[in-house]
């Protein structure tokens, strides 16, 4: 099966090189991470290879030549590192030890070896704001070990008037309730900014820091290209004044937006988020990356991170200006406010703002999806699955794909019963929908034999998609035109100079319209044309771009009726429905 998945690639590779004359010009990046394209994988989701209904890391493995074929520059694998699973990976035992239903140590090794020799870059998640509470660290701190008191956030509490124990502070979990839990050993509360099982570490404790160091260095040595790191904006909150005490957090402005006491939302995070130790601990991750690669030598190793903050902090994460940062702070401006009924102009604002306020020297991100959220093609509707894609790998910069965005896989359905998700199983059967990230997180879709040929168990542990017989990784092979496949030509023309360096030029037009070009002086020109309305358009793309009289199809949506390679005439175009379309100058 996967021999003949290969041999369909190599088939659609050869037959889709139509505009030969573009790939001559392909550049050599300044460093393998800038204009990259990333891919997330989520190992329990992938493949896997033994049969239990759980993804591992030889499926990964296995799976590793089809990304290359793709033509991904690198993969990041959400955690694999020992966890009692309660957030699936997210809530580490053992930071220098893998996952037994994952593999081995030798799997791990194995898969980076495999990885250098297709030319696939690996990236690990580091979770640096969190252990679980099975770790042994967390356990010494319970006992009070020395060298391990104040690894966590710990503190009395106070006692209110009935004589009863109350938390430090009224903060709230981001997975619903008090972030405060009491530990009957120590007698003592203990933060945890996510989940129960998953204790915050203490950040202002400089032993902690050096630890967390320790951890990045020795999954280095194993050979990794880099890390993406978890939950930027939690690292740290506000310390305890003199007597010991937190500070309670105000109640949002508009109540009405979130007026359940025990949600996370209904309070307005000022001591809890986006403290500014936390940017400053990134720029030390960055120094001890650079300092790697002095000391070992090799190539770059990247850092991407993860943070649902303000613009200004996303911004401040690429570096203050003293010191680097983040070399691709996830893009989740453009993930959160792209919606589905975002008009052309608001679209077009979003990508500007971005390109606007970058720092110097760096380069820009575009995401859609991660394990957190809605997949895109559900949220922003399969129709037009196509021409998100076209939109964010003809951007500048770093394009980053979640697993399955290539075949435009859409949430999968996930009853209450099978929901395992602790952000899902925190709340009810009536409305366990709105919090679940199950459903983005089913089964990658590789055939249309038993479970998508994801796993040949009898229940694996997310069902697959109901539509996978369907829409499948094999299918869009052999098709004669798919999302993958467009996918996949999108990837190589992104190799392109005009589409590495050439500057954006973008506007909307109406409600419905976004076009835009990349050029580099003597070379090609392609404007870029995407239509998110429902009406067909005419227009003169000349008044905006100078394509002369002859422009030639590069790729377009499924649905178009456009063929690659046709030659269409730039005064009289017509921008189908939901449809994306690369033109290029003849
Ligand atoms: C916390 O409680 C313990 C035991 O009651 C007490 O010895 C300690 O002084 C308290 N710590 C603070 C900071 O109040
Ligand atoms: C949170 O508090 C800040 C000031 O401390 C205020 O500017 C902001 O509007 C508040 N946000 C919400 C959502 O209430
Ligand atoms: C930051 O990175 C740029 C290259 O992007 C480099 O020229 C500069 O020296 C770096 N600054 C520091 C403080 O490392
Ligand atoms: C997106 O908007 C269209 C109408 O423009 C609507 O038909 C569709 O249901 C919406 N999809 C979602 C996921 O909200
Ligand atoms: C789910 O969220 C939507 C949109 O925020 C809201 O309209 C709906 O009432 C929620 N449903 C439940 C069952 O909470
Ligand atoms: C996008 C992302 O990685 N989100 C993770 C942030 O951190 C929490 C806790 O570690 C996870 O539950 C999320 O999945
Ligand atoms: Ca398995
Ligand atoms: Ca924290």
């Amino acid at each position: 099966m996967i021999a003949t998945l290969i041999m369909h690639i190599c088939h659609v590779l050869l037959t889709t090189a139509t505009f030969l004359g573009l790939y001559t010009n392909i550049v050599r990046s300044k460093e393998w991470w800038d204009g990259a394209n990333y891919y997330q994988i989520y190992p329990r989701s992938f493949q896997d290879s033994n049969g239990d209904g759980i993804g591992d890391l030889n499926g990964v493995t296995e799976k590793l030549q089809y990304l290359k074929d793709i033509g991904f520059t690198a993969a990041w694998l959400s955690p694999i590192f020992k966890s009692p699973m309660v957030d699936f990976g997210y809530d580490i035992s053992d930071f220098y030890a893998i996952q037994p239903e994952y593999g081995t140590m030798e799997d791990f090794k194995a898969l980076v070896a495999r990885a250098k020799q297709v030319g696939i870059r690996i990236i690990l998640d580091f979770v640096p704001n969190h252990t679980s509470d099975e770790c042994e660290w967390f356990v010494k701190s319970v006992n009070r070990e020395p060298g391990y008191e104040d690894f966590y956030v710990w503190n009395n509490g106070t006692v209110d008037s009935n004589g009863k124990r109350q938390p430090p502070s009224n903060w709230i979990s981001a997975f619903r309730y008090s972030a405060w839990e009491w530990n009957e050993q120590r007698q003592q509360y203990y933060l945890h900014q996510f989940a129960i099982k998953q204790a915050d570490l203490n950040f202002r404790n400089p032993l902690v820091v050096a630890k967390m160091k320790e951890v990045m260095s020795y999954w280095l040595d194993t050979g990794i290209s880099g890390f993406r790191i978890d939950s930027i904006p939690f690292l740290f909150e506000k310390g305890p004044d003199k007597n010991g005490n937190f500070p309670d957090e105000p109640v949002i402005d508009d109540v009405s937006v979130c007026p359940d006491p025990n949600d996370w939302c209904h309070l307005n995070h000022t001591y809890t988020q986006d403290q500014p130790e936390s940017i400053e601990m990134v720029y030390q991750w960055r120094e001890l990356v650079e300092q790697y690669r002095k000391e070992k030598g090799g190539e770059s190793r990247v850092l991407l991170t993860e943070a649902y903050t303000t613009f200004e902090n996303l911004m401040l994460s690429y570096g203050d200006g003293q010191r680097n940062g983040s070399m691709v702070p996830f893009n989740f401006y453009f993930m959160t406010n792209v919606k589905n009924d975002s008009s052309a102009q608001e679209i077009v604002d979003i990508i500007e703002r971005w390109m606007q306020s970058m720092p110097a020297g760096v380069s820009a991100n575009w995401v859609l999806g991660n394990h957190d959220n809605p997949r895109y093609s559900t949220r922003l509707g399969v129709q037009r699955a196509d021409l998100f894609a076209i939109l964010l790998q003809t951007l500048p910069g770093n394009a980053v794909t979640y697993y399955g965005e290539e075949l435009c896989m859409e949430d999968g359905e996930v009853t209450w019963e099978q929901t395992v998700d602790p952000q899902g199983c925190n709340a009810d059967p009536s409305n366990y929908q709105n919090y679940s990230r199950d459903p983005a997180r089913t089964p990658y879709q590789w055939d249309a034999s038993k479970n998508a040929g994801f796993s040949t168990a009898d229940r694996p542990w997310l069902p697959v998609a109901s539509n996978y017989r369907t829409n499948n990784a094999l299918a869009q092979l052999r098709a004669p035109k798919s999302h993958l496949q467009i996918f996949m030509k999108l990837i190589r023309l992104r190799k392109l100079r005009s589409l590495q360096d050439g500057p954006l030029k973008i506007k909307a037009i109406g409600n419905d319209i976004i076009i835009y070009s990349r050029e580099i002086s003597g070379d090609d020109l392609f404007v870029i044309v995407l239509n998110l309305g429902g009406t067909p358009q005419s227009l003169n793309i000349n008044e905006h771009f100078n394509m002369g009289s002859q422009a030639e199809v590069i790729t377009s949506s499924l649905q178009s009726a456009y063929h690659d390679g046709d030659i269409v005439d730039p005064k009289k175009y017509v921008a189908e429905p939901y449809v994306g379309v690369i033109l290029a100058k003849v």
